[in-house]
Protein backbone atom coordinates (compact mmCIF):
# COMPACT_ATOMS: atom_id res chain seq x y z
CA UNK A 1 0.00 0.00 0.00
CA UNK A 2 1.38 3.74 -0.85
CA UNK A 3 -0.04 6.43 1.19
CA UNK A 4 0.90 10.32 0.76
CA UNK A 5 1.49 12.01 3.77
CA UNK A 6 0.68 15.72 3.37
CA UNK A 7 1.71 17.88 6.74
CA UNK A 8 -0.01 21.30 7.28
CA UNK A 9 1.18 21.68 10.66
CA UNK A 10 -0.53 21.78 13.78
CA UNK A 11 0.26 20.17 17.21
CA UNK A 12 0.95 16.94 15.35
CA UNK A 13 4.34 18.79 14.26
CA UNK A 14 4.84 20.90 17.12
CA UNK A 15 7.57 20.67 20.12
CA UNK A 16 8.25 23.12 23.16
CA UNK A 17 9.33 26.13 22.50
CA UNK A 18 10.03 29.12 25.56
CA UNK A 19 6.86 30.50 25.51
CA UNK A 20 4.56 27.16 24.42
CA UNK A 21 4.69 24.98 21.87
CA UNK A 22 5.76 25.46 18.38
CA UNK A 23 5.98 24.08 14.84
CA UNK A 24 9.64 22.37 14.79
CA UNK A 25 10.97 24.54 11.40
CA UNK A 26 14.48 22.83 12.44
CA UNK A 27 13.41 19.55 11.55
CA UNK A 28 15.89 18.25 8.98
CA UNK A 29 13.27 15.74 7.65
CA UNK A 30 9.56 17.61 8.35
CA UNK A 31 6.49 15.28 7.72
CA UNK A 32 8.25 12.31 8.74
CA UNK A 33 6.20 9.65 10.44
CA UNK A 34 7.33 9.11 14.09
CA UNK A 35 7.87 5.76 14.68
CA UNK A 36 5.25 2.89 15.28
CA UNK A 37 2.79 5.21 13.13
CA UNK A 38 3.35 3.61 9.69
CA UNK A 39 1.98 0.43 9.38
CA UNK A 40 3.87 -2.93 8.34
CA UNK A 41 4.37 -3.25 4.83
CA UNK A 42 3.06 0.58 3.67
CA UNK A 43 4.82 2.59 1.69
CA UNK A 44 4.77 6.69 2.70
CA UNK A 45 5.38 9.72 0.95
CA UNK A 46 5.66 12.98 3.04
CA UNK A 47 4.43 16.28 1.29
CA UNK A 48 5.01 19.25 3.34
CA UNK A 49 2.50 22.02 2.08
CA UNK A 50 2.44 24.56 5.17
CA UNK A 51 4.28 24.51 8.63
CA UNK A 52 1.40 26.79 10.04
CA UNK A 53 -0.83 26.45 13.76
CA UNK A 54 -4.27 25.68 11.93
CA UNK A 55 -5.86 29.10 13.13
CA UNK A 56 -3.40 30.58 10.73
CA UNK A 57 -5.04 28.64 7.59
CA UNK A 58 -7.32 30.72 6.17
CA UNK A 59 -9.68 30.18 3.36
CA UNK A 60 -7.70 30.56 0.57
CA UNK A 61 -4.95 28.40 2.41
CA UNK A 62 -7.97 25.93 2.90
CA UNK A 63 -8.09 26.03 -0.97
CA UNK A 64 -4.63 25.26 -2.13
CA UNK A 65 -4.51 22.37 -0.13
CA UNK A 66 -7.68 21.39 -1.62
CA UNK A 67 -6.30 21.69 -5.29
CA UNK A 68 -2.99 20.23 -4.13
CA UNK A 69 -4.82 16.79 -2.77
CA UNK A 70 -6.59 17.04 -6.19
CA UNK A 71 -3.34 16.66 -8.20
CA UNK A 72 -1.87 13.76 -5.90
CA UNK A 73 -5.51 11.72 -6.31
CA UNK A 74 -5.25 12.60 -10.15
CA UNK A 75 -1.94 11.46 -10.03
CA UNK A 76 -3.24 7.95 -10.01
CA UNK A 77 0.12 6.92 -7.39
CA UNK A 78 -1.14 6.42 -3.89
CA UNK A 79 -3.35 3.99 -2.66
CA UNK A 80 -4.71 6.99 0.21
CA UNK A 81 -4.14 10.11 1.12
CA UNK A 82 -3.85 11.30 4.93
CA UNK A 83 -3.72 15.27 6.01
CA UNK A 84 -1.85 16.17 9.42
CA UNK A 85 -3.47 19.32 10.67
CA UNK A 86 -3.96 21.43 13.47
CA UNK A 87 -7.21 20.98 15.45
CA UNK A 88 -8.61 24.28 15.97
CA UNK A 89 -9.37 24.72 12.48
CA UNK A 90 -9.54 21.22 10.60
CA UNK A 91 -13.05 20.44 10.27
CA UNK A 92 -13.21 23.49 8.23
CA UNK A 93 -10.35 22.37 5.96
CA UNK A 94 -11.91 18.20 6.01
CA UNK A 95 -15.31 19.86 5.20
CA UNK A 96 -14.01 22.35 2.35
CA UNK A 97 -11.92 18.82 0.99
CA UNK A 98 -15.23 16.53 1.10
CA UNK A 99 -17.17 18.85 -0.53
CA UNK A 100 -14.94 19.81 -3.57
CA UNK A 101 -12.56 16.44 -4.29
CA UNK A 102 -15.27 14.82 -5.86
CA UNK A 103 -12.67 11.46 -6.29
CA UNK A 104 -12.03 8.47 -5.48
CA UNK A 105 -9.05 8.34 -3.92
CA UNK A 106 -9.71 7.95 0.01
CA UNK A 107 -8.33 11.24 2.00
CA UNK A 108 -8.27 11.28 5.50
CA UNK A 109 -7.22 14.04 8.26
CA UNK A 110 -5.51 13.61 11.36
CA UNK A 111 -4.21 15.52 14.55
CA UNK A 112 -3.14 15.31 17.65
CA UNK A 113 -4.07 16.80 20.80
CA UNK A 114 -0.85 16.60 22.12
CA UNK A 115 2.41 17.85 20.99
CA UNK A 116 5.24 14.61 20.42
CA UNK A 117 7.17 16.10 23.86
CA UNK A 118 3.53 15.49 26.27
CA UNK A 119 3.06 12.32 28.65
CA UNK A 120 -0.04 10.52 26.28
CA UNK A 121 0.53 11.76 23.16
CA UNK A 122 -1.53 10.85 20.66
CA UNK A 123 -0.53 11.86 17.04
CA UNK A 124 1.46 8.70 16.41
CA UNK A 125 -1.42 6.53 17.27
CA UNK A 126 -3.55 8.92 15.29
CA UNK A 127 -1.54 8.72 12.35
CA UNK A 128 -1.82 4.70 12.04
CA UNK A 129 -5.64 4.73 12.18
CA UNK A 130 -5.88 7.62 9.38
CA UNK A 131 -3.35 5.45 7.20
CA UNK A 132 -5.50 2.45 8.18
CA UNK A 133 -8.69 3.66 7.00
CA UNK A 134 -7.07 5.75 3.97
CA UNK A 135 -6.39 2.22 2.72
CA UNK A 136 -9.32 -0.04 3.81
CA UNK A 137 -11.05 -0.99 0.57
CA UNK A 138 -14.57 -0.64 2.06
CA UNK A 139 -13.64 2.92 2.77
CA UNK A 140 -14.22 4.33 -0.94
CA UNK A 141 -17.01 6.62 -1.34
CA UNK A 142 -16.91 7.40 2.15
CA UNK A 143 -16.61 11.09 1.24
CA UNK A 144 -13.47 12.50 3.34
CA UNK A 145 -13.01 11.60 6.86
CA UNK A 146 -11.59 12.70 10.47
CA UNK A 147 -9.74 9.86 12.27
CA UNK A 148 -8.63 10.80 15.56
CA UNK A 149 -9.09 8.57 19.14
CA UNK A 150 -9.49 5.38 17.07
CA UNK A 151 -12.64 7.06 15.68
CA UNK A 152 -13.77 7.81 12.32
CA UNK A 153 -15.76 10.87 11.55
CA UNK A 154 -17.65 12.52 8.28
CA UNK A 155 -15.79 15.51 7.88
CA UNK A 156 -19.33 17.07 7.41
CA UNK A 157 -20.35 16.16 11.00
CA UNK A 158 -17.50 16.18 12.82
CA UNK A 159 -16.55 19.01 15.77
CA UNK A 160 -13.85 19.71 18.02
CA UNK A 161 -15.88 19.73 21.22
CA UNK A 162 -13.10 19.61 23.89
CA UNK A 163 -10.46 22.39 24.06
CA UNK A 164 -7.65 19.76 25.66
CA UNK A 165 -9.08 16.15 25.38
CA UNK A 166 -8.06 13.42 22.99
CA UNK A 167 -11.33 12.04 23.02
CA UNK A 168 -12.77 15.74 21.56
CA UNK A 169 -13.42 14.98 17.89
CA UNK A 170 -17.64 13.98 17.82
CA UNK A 171 -20.00 13.95 15.57
CA UNK A 172 -22.99 14.94 18.05
CA UNK A 173 -25.86 13.79 17.05
CA UNK A 174 -24.75 11.25 14.79
CA UNK A 175 -22.21 9.20 15.93
CA UNK A 176 -18.18 7.90 14.62
CA UNK A 177 -18.50 6.29 10.69
CA UNK A 178 -16.60 3.68 12.21
CA UNK A 179 -13.31 2.94 14.63
CA UNK A 180 -10.11 1.63 14.52
CA UNK A 181 -9.49 -1.49 16.62
CA UNK A 182 -5.40 -2.09 16.21
CA UNK A 183 -5.00 -2.82 12.81
CA UNK A 184 -8.74 -3.48 11.67
CA UNK A 185 -10.67 -0.84 10.29
CA UNK A 186 -14.84 -1.30 11.58
CA UNK A 187 -17.23 1.06 9.02
CA UNK A 188 -20.50 0.91 11.01
CA UNK A 189 -22.64 3.50 9.02
CA UNK A 190 -22.09 4.82 5.80
CA UNK A 191 -23.57 8.40 4.58
CA UNK A 192 -26.30 8.21 2.82
CA UNK A 193 -26.15 11.79 1.06
CA UNK A 194 -23.49 14.51 1.48
CA UNK A 195 -23.29 18.06 0.53
CA UNK A 196 -21.04 18.50 -2.79
CA UNK A 197 -20.84 21.13 -5.36
CA UNK A 198 -20.75 20.26 -8.83
CA UNK A 199 -17.52 19.19 -10.58
CA UNK A 200 -15.53 22.25 -11.11
CA UNK A 201 -11.76 24.02 -10.75
CA UNK A 202 -12.36 25.30 -6.41
CA UNK A 203 -12.69 29.08 -6.40
CA UNK A 204 -13.83 30.76 -3.07
CA UNK A 205 -15.50 34.18 -3.01
CA UNK A 206 -14.91 35.33 0.27
CA UNK A 207 -17.24 38.33 0.75
CA UNK A 208 -19.07 35.54 3.22
CA UNK A 209 -20.02 36.54 6.79
CA UNK A 210 -21.02 34.84 10.02
CA UNK A 211 -22.91 36.23 12.76
CA UNK A 212 -24.34 34.62 16.16
CA UNK A 213 -27.03 35.81 17.71
CA UNK A 214 -27.46 36.25 21.40
CA UNK A 215 -29.93 37.98 23.15
CA UNK A 216 -30.46 41.38 22.11
CA UNK A 217 -27.53 40.96 19.47
CA UNK A 218 -26.96 40.38 15.50
CA UNK A 219 -29.02 43.21 13.74
CA UNK A 220 -25.34 45.60 14.32
CA UNK A 221 -23.39 42.68 13.17
CA UNK A 222 -25.49 41.74 10.21
CA UNK A 223 -25.59 45.37 9.51
CA UNK A 224 -21.77 45.64 9.07
CA UNK A 225 -21.92 42.54 6.71
CA UNK A 226 -24.31 43.92 3.70
CA UNK A 227 -22.11 46.86 4.67
CA UNK A 228 -18.87 45.73 3.66
CA UNK A 229 -20.09 44.31 0.87
CA UNK A 230 -20.92 40.85 1.69
CA UNK A 231 -22.40 38.72 -0.96
CA UNK A 232 -24.16 36.32 1.57
CA UNK A 233 -24.09 35.66 5.82
CA UNK A 234 -24.64 32.61 7.59
CA UNK A 235 -26.47 33.45 10.33
CA UNK A 236 -26.52 31.27 13.59
CA UNK A 237 -29.95 31.89 14.85
CA UNK A 238 -31.45 30.27 18.37
CA UNK A 239 -32.76 26.69 18.50
CA UNK A 240 -35.12 25.82 15.60
CA UNK A 241 -33.75 29.02 13.62
CA UNK A 242 -35.11 32.06 15.52
CA UNK A 243 -33.73 35.72 16.04
CA UNK A 244 -35.04 39.12 17.75
CA UNK A 245 -36.73 41.68 15.79
CA UNK A 246 -34.66 43.37 14.69
CA UNK A 247 -32.33 40.84 13.30
CA UNK A 248 -35.66 39.52 11.27
CA UNK A 249 -35.63 43.58 9.78
CA UNK A 250 -31.92 43.53 8.96
CA UNK A 251 -32.59 39.97 7.31
CA UNK A 252 -35.33 42.02 5.24
CA UNK A 253 -33.25 44.48 4.73
CA UNK A 254 -29.96 42.24 3.42
CA UNK A 255 -32.11 39.93 1.44
CA UNK A 256 -33.60 42.99 -0.28
CA UNK A 257 -29.74 44.31 -1.14
CA UNK A 258 -29.60 41.22 -3.27
CA UNK A 259 -27.71 39.15 -0.26
CA UNK A 260 -28.57 35.36 0.55
CA UNK A 261 -28.74 35.00 3.74
CA UNK A 262 -28.69 31.52 5.20
CA UNK A 263 -29.75 30.44 8.64
CA UNK A 264 -28.49 27.55 11.15
CA UNK A 265 -28.59 27.29 14.37
CA UNK A 266 -26.10 27.95 17.82
CA UNK A 267 -27.45 24.70 18.98
CA UNK A 268 -24.67 22.12 17.70
CA UNK A 269 -27.58 19.34 17.27
CA UNK A 270 -30.71 19.26 15.51
CA UNK A 271 -31.99 21.32 12.45
CA UNK A 272 -33.34 24.76 11.76
CA UNK A 273 -37.37 24.51 10.53
CA UNK A 274 -40.13 27.15 10.56
CA UNK A 275 -42.02 26.29 12.89
CA UNK A 276 -42.67 29.51 14.83
CA UNK A 277 -44.21 32.61 13.14
CA UNK A 278 -43.61 35.25 15.29
CA UNK A 279 -41.40 38.58 14.15
CA UNK A 280 -38.34 36.47 14.19
CA UNK A 281 -39.47 33.07 14.44
CA UNK A 282 -38.12 30.61 11.57
CA UNK A 283 -41.48 30.70 9.55
CA UNK A 284 -40.79 34.36 9.87
CA UNK A 285 -36.97 34.41 8.40
CA UNK A 286 -38.04 32.18 5.58
CA UNK A 287 -40.87 34.70 4.42
CA UNK A 288 -38.50 37.60 4.45
CA UNK A 289 -36.47 35.48 2.02
CA UNK A 290 -34.11 33.60 4.57
CA UNK A 291 -32.67 30.36 3.27
CA UNK A 292 -32.54 27.70 6.21
CA UNK A 293 -29.88 25.53 6.16
CA UNK A 294 -31.08 22.07 7.86
CA UNK A 295 -28.18 21.01 10.65
CA UNK A 296 -25.44 22.93 9.05
CA UNK A 297 -22.56 24.13 11.55
CA UNK A 298 -22.46 28.07 10.40
CA UNK A 299 -18.33 27.99 10.24
CA UNK A 300 -18.93 24.78 7.74
CA UNK A 301 -21.88 26.47 5.79
CA UNK A 302 -19.45 29.66 5.44
CA UNK A 303 -17.16 27.77 3.62
CA UNK A 304 -19.43 26.28 0.91
CA UNK A 305 -21.59 29.64 0.23
CA UNK A 306 -18.07 30.87 -0.49
CA UNK A 307 -17.23 27.74 -2.49
CA UNK A 308 -20.59 28.29 -4.47
CA UNK A 309 -20.67 31.86 -4.91
CA UNK A 310 -16.79 31.10 -6.10
CA UNK A 311 -18.34 28.52 -8.82
CA UNK A 312 -20.80 31.06 -10.07
CA UNK A 313 -23.87 29.63 -8.27
CA UNK A 314 -27.01 31.45 -8.34
CA UNK A 315 -29.45 31.90 -5.56
CA UNK A 316 -31.96 28.80 -6.96
CA UNK A 317 -28.83 26.42 -7.56
CA UNK A 318 -27.83 27.37 -3.80
CA UNK A 319 -31.16 26.47 -2.32
CA UNK A 320 -31.73 23.69 -4.30
CA UNK A 321 -28.56 22.14 -2.38
CA UNK A 322 -29.52 23.89 0.37
CA UNK A 323 -33.07 22.25 0.35
CA UNK A 324 -31.40 18.55 0.97
CA UNK A 325 -30.06 19.35 4.43
N1 LIG B 1 -3.70 25.25 18.30
C1 LIG B 1 -3.80 24.03 17.63
C2 LIG B 1 -3.76 24.13 16.14
O1 LIG B 1 -2.75 24.25 15.51
C3 LIG B 1 -3.00 22.95 18.01
C4 LIG B 1 -3.55 21.65 17.51
O2 LIG B 1 -4.43 21.15 18.17
O3 LIG B 1 -3.11 21.14 16.51
O4 LIG B 1 -4.84 23.98 15.65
Amino acid sequence: MRVAIVSTGGTIDMVPGPSGFRIDESDPAPGRPPEGAVPSGYETEQFRLFALPSPHMTPSRMAELCRFLGGLAASGRFDGIVVTHGTDTLEESAFLADISLGCSCPVVFTAAMRSSSELGVDGPRNLRGAILTATCPEFRNFGVAVVLNDEIHAAGRVTKTYTSNVSSFASPGYGPLGFVDEDRVFLVNRPCWRLELPPGELSLDERVGLVRTAAGLGARELRFCRESGDRAVVLEAFGRGNVPPDVADEVGESVRHGMLVAVVSRCYVGRVLGVYGYPGGGSDLASRGAMLAGDMHGHKLRLFLMAALGAGLDREAVSALLERL
